[in-house]
């Protein structure tokens, strides 16, 4: 991979396995979220530029350079890419913390998972079989899995290169020839990562990745009307545009769009294991994460010794730069820091208790997006702070009488996405796993997001469909049923 310098830096879209402007030039500047300051520049796609991308991805699945490969061979590049990202794990890992402004370890870890995805993938793609279906006397009936053809994807700026990892590599492993629009907040490693691809082997048009605003290249992505099939992590509000567009074209997509994860802590839990991981859930990515544990709902019996704990805990927290690598960076964005901070600010002025909160470091780059990490407690049910998704470092503390309480306590939400239970209780432990609804359930443990096999995705306003696993296989496949009368 060619040297990544820290200023100065021009990333262009892939389309066609070239690296290409913006048709008419348009660029956009990047900022990085530690000090403020404009570091890169990035292509401002219009739909000219999204329909090149989509026509090469078209002709690459139609023709004999991907769309023909065995399974066998697609797998083989994708762990390729794997190894590929894996040697140029740390220029990755610091440009992703440049770009997001997420601490280092937090940025390795993200390079790790994203050469995971296409370990898992590329080695799952030759295991994904058909079945034949006892029929008729005199018929064989076979059911074939068949990628869609050209898959859009949309994805945000928390994980950037985690979600190419995540949405790309299950496609590819089926077939699908792709096109990526990633957010314009982040999206140099998306950027990066494509051009690996192409060093590894992938041939043109299997992986386009057109960069800009989401309003222009993502709507032009996603209204396009030869994808077949489209992907979208973000906000719910954009979701239902994206929805509405595959619905427009009569195709699929998949949607995840965030929550309001409860962690509920019952009287017997063992608080030594569980409030680590409870902390570390709601600071982790800076609270920026759709699975943040962000509604801490404790047995009412322990609510004022799980607090103390708590505040100690936030009291210590630091925050600073990425290069800092403290517990928590910087928000992506100024846009991002005043909502969450507008949040705070209401919930202080509503009369909630503030317990806690984070320390900037006084090292800390002046101009960067900081917002320190927020506890709040015992916090009103229907409080907004206790309802929205507020996408930042805000924990908010919420007590319960017993185990009934806590299980209609945690539904009383309008998402589903993941859920932490902590409890000693075998019986309690499956009892409220299958009371709570979600798309993820952790007993005595958090890892929620995490886990490349672990399939993933939300019910209700936390969207639907499936990706990790295999079950992101099935998601980004079809199937055909053939029927043979053989007499
Ligand atoms: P969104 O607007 O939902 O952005 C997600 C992606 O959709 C980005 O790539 C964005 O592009 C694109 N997009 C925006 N408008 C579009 C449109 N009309 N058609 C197609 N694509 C479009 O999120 P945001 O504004 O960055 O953040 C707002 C809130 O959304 C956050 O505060 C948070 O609550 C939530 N959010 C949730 C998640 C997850 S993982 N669930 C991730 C991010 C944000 P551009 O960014 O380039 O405009």
């Amino acid at each position: 991979m060619t040297e990544l310098a820290s200023t100065d830096l021009a990333f262009n879209n892939i389309i066609d396995g070239k690296l290409v402007a913006a048709s008419d030039g348009a660029t956009i500047d990047v900022l990085s979220p530690s000090n403020g300051q404009v570091f890169a520049s990035i292509s401002r796609s219009s739909q000219l530029d999204v329909d090149k991308a989509v026509k090469s991805a078209r002709r690459a699945f139609e023709s004999g350079t991907w769309g023909k490969l065995t399974a066998l061979e697609r797998g083989r590049l994708l762990m390729k890419l794997g190894e590929k990202i894996l040697e140029n794990h740390e220029e990755l890992a610091q440009l992703e913390a440049l770009d997001t402004g997420k601490p280092m370890t937090q940025a390795r870890a993200d390079i790790t998972a994203a050469a995971r995805y296409f370990e898992f993938y590329g080695s799952a793609a030759d295991k994904v079989h058909g079945e034949t279906i006892p029929y008729v006397d005199g018929y064989t009936v076979a059911v074939v899995p068949e990628p869609y053809g050209v898959t859009g994807h949309v994805i945000p700026w928390n994980y950037p290169a985690q979600m190419f990892g995540r949405t790309l590599a299950p496609a590819l492993a089926m077939g699908n020839a792709t096109v990526l629009k990633p957010a314009e907040e982040a999206c140099l490693t998306p950027v990066k990562l494509s051009e690996l691809a192409l060093e590894a082997g992938f041939p043109p048009g299997a992986i386009n990745v057109v960069t800009g605003y989401g309003h222009e290249a993502g709507a032009a992505l996603s209204e396009h009307p030869d994808i077949d099939f489209i992907s979208f992590t973000g906000s719910p509000d954009v979701g239902t545009i994206i929805q509405c567009a595959a619905a427009k074209n009569h195709i699929g997509c998949v949607l995840e769009l965030g929550g309001k994860s409860p962690q509920i802590v019952f009287a017997d839990a063992d608080l030594e294991q569980a409030l680590p991981v409870i902390t570390n859930a709601i600071i982790q990515n800076a609270g920026q994460t759709c699975s943040a544990g962000s509604r801490l709902l404790v047995q009412q019996d322990i609510f004022e010794q799980v607090k103390t704990k708590l505040v100690a805990r936030f009291s210590e927290l630091r925050m600073g730069s990425h290069e800092m690598d403290l517990h928590c960076g910087p928000l992506i964005s100024a846009k991002q820091q005043q909502r969450v901070k507008s949040f705070v600010d209401q919930a202080v002025a509503s009369g909630l208790p503030l317990l806690a909160q984070a320390q900037l470091s006084p090292d800390a780059p002046v101009d960067g997006f900081y917002q320190p990490a927020a506890l709040f407690g015992p916090v009103p049910r229907d409080h907004i702070l206790a309802r929205e998704e507020v996408f930042g470092p805000v924990l908010v503390m919420i007590p319960f009488a017993d185990e009934a309480d806590a299980i209609e306590l945690a539904n009383d939400t309008d998402f589903g996405l993941a859920a932490g239970v902590w409890t000693k209780d075998g019986a309690r432990q499956i009892r409220v796993a299958n009371a709570v609804r979600g798309g993820q359930v952790f007993i005595n443990n958090y890892g929620a997001g995490a886990g490349i096999e672990l399939p993933f995705g939300g019910v209700k306003k936390s969207g639907h469909g499936r990706e990790k696993g295999f079950a992101a296989l099935h998601e980004f496949s079809t199937t055909k049923t053939i029927v043979i009368n053989h007499g």
